[in-house]
């Protein structure tokens, strides 16, 4: 283990990202190929064509998961970083390519969980576009390659999870007792069009926009009175949707269910503390964070640092120095996150 110092915690960072440099490599094909998703043509094309070396040097370190991402946790404290395969990871290709690709994802990042099982722990990537190999791959990832949950970067070619046609990759989840973590993806095709204009498609908005719409659609379609033990992690401090809990309670009682939308069991806010678990990727700012876990509890709001597109020393510091006690901040850095993915950090106490 990393010299922890005087803290009696660890920093574990939960939405931590990596991608196989064949990733990179069929992204670019796609790319010059032309007649792809606009979101991942705005997204990739900008960081692999038109800036590759941005500050951070993103492209190079998602495929390093050896010495270099080790010293990079070290520079900023970060014990453990809980891993899976970046954004839009398999879900802009075919089929059969997407299952190849997860596979392959799987199957690296597991080498690397296995050479440093103190320091790294992974999320099973899946190809949506085939739910039942999906939901096999889910099971090699538990049973097989020890992985602590399963990657979902929104939107698959414009379809979303809530379409019944994904729900066995829901039902593995549920019954291999692992978290889902619904990641954002560019806005789809049919919501891009005005966020896209403006260059607004990615992390500073659009990300928000998509992936917010993706669990409000779960939750407003029955996906969690269908699947209750499903446990979802959202990054961003709930992609926004914490703060508008109050309107989307009142307004779902008054209008949704009454206009022919499906009626389901509970309220919004009512799955949100029941079925879904926050992480504070990107998000390092006190007024966000407190709020969130007072309308949410603070049960349900870890650590993520989002590496490498964010690299801040700063950030690390600012979670530490957060207005908690010292038992919350052991759980907000450590003790939900080794509950929701079942770590076994046993070790890495040692
Ligand atoms: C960015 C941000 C890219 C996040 C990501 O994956 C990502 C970015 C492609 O800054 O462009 O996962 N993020 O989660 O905020
Ligand atoms: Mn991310």
């Amino acid at each position: 283990m990393t010299g922890n110092g005087h803290r009696d915690y660890l920093r574990i960072a939960t939405e931590e990202a990596f991608a196989p440099p064949e990733v990179i490599s069929e992204w670019r094909g796609l790319l010059e190929r032309g007649d792809i998703d606009p979101g991942f043509a705005s997204l990739w094309g900008f960081f692999l064509t038109t800036r590759a070396e941005r500050p951070q040097n993103v492209v190079a370190r998602l495929q390093d998961l050896g010495e270099r991402r080790l010293s990079d946790m070290d520079f900023t404290g970060i014990d453990k970083q809980i891993i899976s395969l970046t954004a839009p990871g398999t879900q802009i290709f075919d089929t059969d390519r997407a299952t190849g690709i997860a596979t392959l994802a799987n199957d690296q990042l597991a080498d690397a969980c296995r050479a440093h099982p103190d320091r790294f722990a992974g999320l099973t990537a899946v190809a949506p576009q085939d739910p039942d190999a999906a939901a096999k791959e889910i099971e090699r990832g538990v049973t097989q390659l020890g992985f602590n949950g399963v990657i979902i970067n929104s939107h698959t070619h414009g379809e979303y999870l809530d379409n019944q046609k994904f729900w066995p990759i829901l039902e593995a989840a549920e019954a291999q007792d692992v978290p889902i973590y619904l990641h954002p993806n560019t806005p789809s095709r049919g919501l891009i069009g005005p966020i896209v204009e403006q260059r607004l498609d990615g992390a500073i908005y659009g990300f928000a926009v998509e992936t917010g719409l993706h669990l409000l659609r779960m939750i407003v379609a029955g996906v969690f009175d269908r699947f209750p033990r499903l446990r979802l992690v959202v990054g961003h401090l709930g992609e926004a949707l914490p703060f508008w809990l109050y309107r989307l309670d009142y307004m779902y009682a008054s209008r949704v269910s009454g206009r022919g939308g499906q009626s389901v069991e509970l309220l919004p806010s009512e799955y949100l503390k029941r079925n879904v678990w926050i992480t504070t990727s990107g998000m390092a700012w006190e007024p966000a964070i407190q709020f969130t876990r007072q309308v949410l509890g603070g049960d349900r709001v870890m650590y993520a640092m989002d590496y490498p597109y964010e690299f801040e020393a700063d950030e690390v510091r600012t979670h530490d120095e957060l207005a908690l006690t010292a038992g919350e901040r052991r759980e907000l850095f450590q003790g939900i996150a080794e509950r929701v993915f079942k770590l076994d950090t046993a070790a890495a106490k040692g």
